[in-house]
């Protein structure tokens, strides 16, 4: 089998994406998702300028040479547009070689591990009682484990709370927007939005925590030991990782689990993290990552160290991420659990897909390949929007991490 022809269809049904088809001569073809949010045409151009054409004439069976190829090849490795664009063609890849062998992914990668894969969704809300309806919403949907944001009183705008009404989606089209934020207000009220949450749903929900980056380590400490009485399924990025060690300063002083990993996209981005067990769950992206060949050997590594899965699964990578992450989440024996954030009605008709979600589980579907397709015609009718992630500020100004 060759690659004949691979091409970009980037559109914006609701939002952006940056979706590859890789055709072969027998007719078969894969997707691969190259979506970065908010930076979408800087993969698109990796794409079509520095790899499509080494791709035309080449086995697409070989995913490794494939993949290293692409990675040591271009001399030039790592970072977050790389690393989609060579995410988008190994995903593309795996889709090819299960449909060639008819056969679901997740048969090429160990077969499965579980009946299904665990699943957690976003509860928000502007208060605490707003936040409480919400989580009890999505447990009465079924959800077994739910991520809860509120807004902190005196901040305006507060990570992970939606505007008005709206679904929760920070990307938005028009230059970044600027909010106001306060670590100290923030650590006085997260405590009190969890101790509600707890008294009022019981101790079976799993019950999660987004903490976006905004703490030093000692504060995420601070934070981590005030909600061990609710027993967080973990609290997640509570500092900036590019400084590994100071996961080492945050485990010293909780045993609330940690998960990190929504920005990295290589294995030596969590190396230091997994090895000295200061981590309880990795959530790169399939996609960030560079596809499924490299998530999986780090998630065989991460194994090693009782370090769990939790795969980035937001609205700003495509189903065709959610589709390879379920197959993975599937088949490696140290899987976590998966972020569910359900995309639009609009996105799902463009990417109609074999996935399905019951009572907290989701199933990739037993279709050969990845089990999602596009329709390319829909796809058209909305091109791609510049859309910029919001950013923000303290109190006096200083700009923080979003
Ligand atoms: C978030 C993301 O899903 C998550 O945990 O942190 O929504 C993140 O803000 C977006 O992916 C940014 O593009
Ligand atoms: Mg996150």
């Amino acid at each position: 089998m060759k690659i004949i022809a691979a091409r970009l269809i980037v559109c914006s049904p609701d939002r952006n994406f940056v979706t590859l088809k890789i055709e072969t001569d027998e007719g078969i073809y894969g997707l691969g998702d190259g979506t970065l949010n908010g930076r979408e045409l800087a993969v698109a151009s990796y794409l079509s300028e520095h790899i499509l054409p080494c791709l035309i004439g080449r086995d697409p069976f070989q995913t490794e040479d494939i993949w290293q190829y692409l990675y040591r090849g271009a001399y030039w490795r790592r970072g977050p547009v790389t690393m989609a664009a060579i995410g988008a063609v190994d995903v593309a890849l795996w889709d090819i070689k299960g449909k060639a062998l008819n056969t679901p992914v997740y048969n090429l990668l160990g077969g499965k591990s579980r009946n299904g894969v665990l699943v957690y969704t976003h509860a928000n809300g502007r208060d605490i009682p707003e936040a409480l309806d919400s989580v009890r919403k999505h447990m009465d949907e079924g959800y077994l484990a739910v991520r809860a944001q509120s807004g902190v009183p005196g901040v305006a705008s507060s990570y992970g709370v939606p505007k008005a009404g709206k679904p929760y989606e920070p990307a938005e089209r028009c230059l970044p927007s600027e909010s106001l934020w306060s670590t100290e207000k923030y650590l006085n009220f997260v405590p009190t939005l969890f101790e509600k949450l707890r008294v009022e749903l019981g101790p079976d929900v799993h019950l999660l925590h987004d903490v976006h980056h905004r703490l030093t380590p000692i504060e995420a400490g601070r934070l981590g030991k005030a909600l061990e009485p609710y027993h967080l399924f973990w609290m997640e990025d509570p500092t900036p990782a590019e400084l590994q060690e100071g996961f080492e300063v945050i485990r010293r002083h909780t045993t609330t689990p940690i998960a990190v990993g929504e920005v990295f996209n290589s294995i030596w981005d969590a190396h230091d993290l997994v090895r000295h067990q200061w981590i309880d769950y990795l959530r790169m992206a399939i996609v960030h990552g560079g596809g499924i060949t490299p998530l999986k050997k780090t998630a065989d590594f991460a194994a090693l160290y009782h370090v769990r899965t939790g795969f980035h699964g937001a609205t700003d990578l495509s189903p065709v991420t959610m589709a390879a992450a379920l197959h993975l989440g599937l088949a490696v024996h140290n899987f976590g659990i998966q972020e569910h954030m359900p995309h639009s009605a609009l996105t799902d008709e463009v990417f109609p897909h074999n996935y399905t979600f019951d009572a907290g589980y989701m199933y990739p579907g037993s279709a050969p390949g990845l089990g999602v397709d596009i329709d390319e015609k829909l796809a058209a009718k909305y091109p791609y929007q510049r859309a910029y992630l919001p950013i923000a500020r303290k109190l006096d100004g200083t700009l923080t991490d979003w």
